[in-house]
């Protein structure tokens, strides 16, 4: 992987959207994010052939922009249609579990300590997302606020290892979560409910690019 493909990277689901998912994904696509990973989760949220007819619709989009589609969590799902990989928790299996199952795709991993940075990077994870930077709504079982600190620390240890901040980014914060040493940030209300998606993605391209 690139660390670079990390710079703008939009994450969605059907219920972070206020319109047809389908049509942010295009707008955000056109405003030019580097990454999208489809993160379908909450009450309403799609499941079984429905969430898979979904992923595939929004894969072909990422396909036909040659933009990096990571499905959030489902491994079997991210196995099932080929996606370009996959972003896993604490939760989830390690890194080198999930890497055999998904055979030379991205694996992203979620870390909150030095602790967790330090077993994804063993474990062989592609990328770490770390958060939440700043407050933040869309997730409610976060840890807690942690700043920019935490990347810095990481950046400072493994200079060479990708990194993206995740939480409360906006076009106002993002280049404070740069300039820390993140290779990137992971967006999901700054772009799927902004009134032009496309606009704020260009406007995280020029912070983040
Ligand atoms: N993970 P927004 S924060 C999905 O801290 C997610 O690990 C987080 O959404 C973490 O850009 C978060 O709307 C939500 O704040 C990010």
């Amino acid at each position: 992987m690139n660390s670079e493909q990390l710079a703008v990277y939009f994450i969605a689901g059907t219920t972070n959207c206020l319109k047809p998912i389908e049509q942010i994904l295009q707008e955000a696509i056109k405003g030019g994010i580097t990454m999208f990973q489809f993160r379908e989760k909450g009450a309403n949220a799609k499941t079984g052939e429905e969430k898979k007819a979904l992923a595939l619709k929004l894969q072909s989009i990422c396909r036909s922009a040659d933009i990096p589609f990571i499905v959030n969590d489902d491994i079997d799902l991210a196995v099932e249609i080929e996606a370009d990989g996959v972003h896993i928790g604490q939760e989830d299996e390690a890194a080198s579990v999930v890497r055999e199952k998904i055979k030379g795709g991205i694996v992203g991993v979620s870390v909150h300590t030095m602790e967790e940075f330090e077993k994804a990077v063993a474990d062989g994870a592609d990328y770490v997302g770390t958060g939440p930077v700043y407050p933040t709504a869309t997730k409610l079982d976060t840890r807690p606020v942690a700043g920019t600190v935490l990347i810095q620390q990481m950046k400072n240890q493994q200079p060479s290892f990708p990194i993206v901040g995740i939480g409360g980014i906006t076009v106002q914060n993002a280049a404070e979560v740069m300039k820390a040493g993140a290779d990137g940030v992971s967006v999901i209300t700054a772009i799927s409910m902004a009134k032009s998606p496309e606009a704020a993605a260009a406007r995280f391209v020029e912070t983040c690019k």
